[in-house]
């Protein structure tokens, strides 16, 4: 069993300059606009508002940073969330897209203390194109990849399970590593962290 002791804003950056020093292990959240990463943060971590979560997709438009401190079995460490903007957002420019893309592939290329990404898609909408090419991508990237199908609390329970092997098929991602999640009904929160855990040890 993790427990979060302590969980806190640290910075935001648009730039490589704001990254904050590479001091700890750090996992980055990637997914879809508006699909519930930043909601997913807010309830892995207990904290109702300490990411800001709205109804206007497209609205994190740069890297957030948290330092959230667990403890499993009496042993304590300090590991580093990443919020990323999502993608996907239809109104935004083409130019504003190519931005997106340098900034994520940018940090995914060159961030050394990332040890891992969790990649959030919608279990009820199931994996889109999109997140087909991003995870595509980001199993390319060697880096180690968790998917996380949230929203789960949309589907009846007997479709939960089946939902997330047709996810995994399209993902074409190994079954275990996609886990069901919701952040309004905390499915999911012990098995994320135990991923994240084994990920910054
Ligand atoms: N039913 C349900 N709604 C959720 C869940 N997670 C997020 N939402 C809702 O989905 C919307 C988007 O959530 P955010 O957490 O802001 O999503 P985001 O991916 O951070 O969005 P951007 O930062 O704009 O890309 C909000 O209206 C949330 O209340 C969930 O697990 N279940
Ligand atoms: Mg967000």
């Amino acid at each position: 069993m993790i427990r979060v002791l302590d969980a806190q804003f640290l910075t935001t950056a648009v730039e490589e300059s704001g990254w904050p020093t590479a001091d700890l292990p750090e996992i980055a959240f990637v997914g879809r606009s508006n699909v519930g990463k930043s909601s997913m943060i807010n309830a892995l971590t207990g904290r109702r508002k300490l990411v800001r979560v709205s109804n206007t997709p497209g609205r994190t438009r740069t890297l957030n940073f948290f330092d959230v401190v667990l403890e499993r079995d009496g042993t304590r460490r300090t590991v580093r969330l990443a919020d990323l903007p999502g993608y996907g957002f239809a109104k935004v420019s083409k130019t504003e897209r190519g931005g997106w893309e340098k900034m994520i592939t940018g940090y995914l290329e060159r961030r050394t203390a990332l040890r891992g990404v969790v990649a959030i898609v919608d279990a009820e909408v199931g994996a889109t194109e999109d997140d087909v090419r991003t995870l595509a991508y980001l199993v390319s990237s060697g880096r180690r990849v968790l998917v996380a199908a949230t929203k789960l609390d949309r589907l009846g329970k007997a479709h939960r399970k089946p939902r997330l092997t047709a996810t995994a098929a399209t993902l074409s991602v190994p079954r275990d590593t996609v886990l069901g999640f919701s952040a309004t009904e905390k499915l999911g929160v012990p098995e994320v962290w135990d991923a994240l855990w084994t990920a910054t040890s």
